[in-house]
């Protein structure tokens, strides 16, 4: 059955059960076009004010035109986007320095290795300290990334320096995190930075304190205290749920709790306890990013993605889903009631209501995760009527700059330049990141990624991947070594010779760091230029709908990766809004947006301008690597 058809099935279940999902609801609610144009200003109670560039006022009561109302909402998402990934990684460094402090049972620092070229960027001397206290200095350093008031935001020198000299000549170095934030809710209020052009370049400076800073730091931390991931197999579909055993599933974003529960899914006790309630075993499973997170590290099946959180649900096979923040959607509680099962929150900072909260703290973590478990292995006896599709699929997963690196080059040589070689030699034509979310009311219903990807990787573009696009395109094989069947010749070769998938799953939303830090090393490799905007890359979010997309998508193209984005673009149906958007930031970042709903003409789009980077290069038609012999080196030194 295609994706699709079992989304449709299980939400045709969750209907007969009596639960709405969006998936209902998309049909119900229908999309305020003033909101899509972007043209809808609601920073005043003078307003709100409904300002297009072609029909009725003009400009807002204050006199704000259409133009600037379009910027000022846009920046304000990529605010909140920037916003929701760095306070992920504030918890990430509060717990981490618990660990370090011996305060947060459960938690060790576990990644040495990562930990010395951690603290490396932050310029710490990592010789001659112990371990605990290397990890505490680096812990105290992030920490004062969101806080810094002044100076530079530190990870940000892992950028290439062409590209650090570009984000200088246009005054949008990241400073600190918060500050970043801040400037950018207090510029766009009624009344302050009213120039378009001069509020998307703070909203610049706002969306790179993300990537480099917040999402490299989440990314960062999460490696030294989890492991850095490497590639291993796993399942994928809401099939991975077993009838005999008890299910528990993790939903949200931060890995902190879910990592305790992966521990304490093996614990005897727990185990005997399952049993003595009638179950196999205890089954761990994950939605959203939370999934990624613990699939990437650990294998841990994933269950779903964004659009499959009430449907997974509606199996009646979830024993209990606990849940912290970001992408939770509070139909979840609705679906709950129809089953026999048990809806917990657990992050301070996230609520539903009518749901029971049990609260994260790093120091009583372990008591949390037995007490969660405990209460889903009561539930087992209670379920109802349970009907698991049967439908699963592998996948390889695991990839990042670090195992990128490795696996073309080998512990001894870790090195990009295999993949340099690879893509002078025209095997590989370019890379794609295709990241975001599953909405449906995206082109493809909520599962168009397989199409877009299709195209790419026949179009030998090697594809990387986060996020619920990740998922969704495992979902459909393509996360499989086998998938190289599908690829051009070049890299099908490519793939068979180093034993990869042709799209590579690189994580969770934050670890879009992942491909910031690998097309970094990508280009200080040297061979593709100097810098991220010479190499034939290319991103898209074709199905986004958080605002967390739209900060990724700014850092990217900030980061010298132009960004389509599928779905809607608020406000690039104004002339002068969208000129900023795609000419005039290529001309500070070498990069700009695209807009493109359609998945096949999003591929042509992403292979267009991987193609233009080519000939840029001088790439356009595929060359091998020469090796000169002296005879050839003679000849050169006349
Ligand atoms: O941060 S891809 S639906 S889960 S926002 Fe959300 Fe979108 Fe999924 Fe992860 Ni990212
Ligand atoms: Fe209207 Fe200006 Fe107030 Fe916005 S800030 S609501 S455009 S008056």
């Amino acid at each position: 059955m295609s994706s699709n058809d079992l989304n449709r099935a299980m939400f045709e279940k969750a209907l007969r059960d009596g639960a709405s999902t969006a998936l209902s609801r998309v049909k119900t609610v229908k999309p305020c076009p003033t909101g899509v144009a972007g043209a809808c200003c609601r920073m005043c109670s003078m307003g709100p004010c409904r300002v297009f560039e072609d029909k009725g006022p003009k400009a807002g009561v204050c006199g704000a035109t259409a133009e600037t109302i379009a910027a000022r909402n846009f920046c304000r998402m990529i605010a909140a986007g920037t916003a929701a990934h760095s306070d992920h990684a504030r918890e990430v460094v509060n717990t981490f320095l618990k660990a370090c402090d011996g305060q947060a049972p459960g938690f060790a620092i576990r990644d040495e290795a990562k930990l010395r070229t951690v603290a490396r960027v932050f310029g710490l001397e990592w010789q001659g300290k112990s371990t605990d206290e290397l990890a505490r200095q680096v812990g105290e350093a992030a920490k004062a990334e969101f806080g810094r008031q002044d100076g530079d935001c530190l990870p940000a020198n892992l950028a290439p320096v062409r590209r650090r000299e570009a984000w200088r000549r246009a005054g949008v170095f990241p400073r600190g995190i918060d500050r970043e934030v801040v400037e950018t809710l207090h510029r766009t209020q009624m009344g302050v930075d009213q120039d378009a052009w001069s509020l998307m370049l703070q909203a610049t400076r706002c969306a790179l304190a993300d990537g480099w800073g917040g999402s490299m730091i989440a990314t960062a931390l999460q490696d030294i205290l989890f492991g850095t991931p490497r590639p291993l197999r796993a399942k994928v579909n809401v099939g991975v749920l077993r009838e005999d055993q008890v299910n528990v599933v993790v939903h949200g974003h931060e890995p902190l709790l879910p990592e305790i529960l992966v521990a304490l899914a093996r614990d005897p006790e727990l185990l005997d306890e399952a049993r003595a309630a009638g179950a196999s075993g205890i089954n761990l499973a994950g939605i959203c990013c939370s999934a990624n997170e613990l699939l990437m590290r650990h294998g841990v099946p994933v269950a779903g993605s964004f659009l499959q959180q009430e449907l997974a649900i509606a199996t009646g096979a979830v024993d209990l889903m606990a849940v912290d923040g970001q992408c939770v959607m509070q139909g979840l509680a609705e679906v709950a009631r129809c089953y026999h099962m048990q809806l917990v929150t657990t992050s301070s900072r996230a609520r539903l209501p009518g749901v029971e909260h049990v609260e994260f703290h790093p120091e009583t973590a372990l008591e949390t995760g037995r007490e969660l478990l405990r209460r889903a292995i009561a539930n087992f006896p209670r379920r109802g009527k349970v009907a698991i599709p049967k439908e699963t699929m592998d996948l390889v997963a695991g990839f990042g700059h670090e195992s990128i690196e490795y696996i073309l080059g080998g512990r001894y040589r870790a090195s990009y330049r295999p993949l340099v070689d690879n893509i002078v030699n025209g095997r590989i034509r370019g890379i794609a990141g295709v990241v975001g979310c599953s909405n449906p009311r995206a082109a493809g219903g909520g599962d168009g990624h397989s199409e877009l990807v299709r195209k790419l990787i026949a179009n030998n573009v090697l594809v990387l991947a986060t996020g619920c696009a990740a998922i969704s395109l495992a979902r459909d094989g393509l996360l499989r070594p086998e998938a190289a069947s599908e690829a051009g010749p070049g890299l099908a070769e490519v793939c068979e010779a180093v034993g990869i998938p042709p799209v590579l799953h690189c994580g969770a939303c934050v670890d879009n760091s992942r491909l910031l830090a690998a097309t970094s090393a990508l280009a200080c490799e040297g061979g593709l230029g100097e810098d991220i905007a010479d190499i034939p890359v290319a991103g898209c979010a074709p199905e986004w709908m958080s605002e967390k997309a739209l900060a990724i998508g700014q850092y990217f193209v900030a980061s010298g990766i132009p960004v389509g984005l599928g779905v809607n673009f608020p406000g690039w149906e104004n002339k002068a809004f969208r000129h900023i958007m795609t000419e005039q930031l290529e001309g500070v970042t070498g990069a700009g947006w695209f807009f493109e709903p359609d998945p096949e003409r999003m591929a042509d789009r992403l292979t267009a301008i991987i193609d233009a980077r080519r000939r840029a290069l001088g790439l356009d038609r595929g060359r091998e690597r020469v090796l000169f012999d002296m005879e050839m080196r003679r000849k050169l030194d006349v």
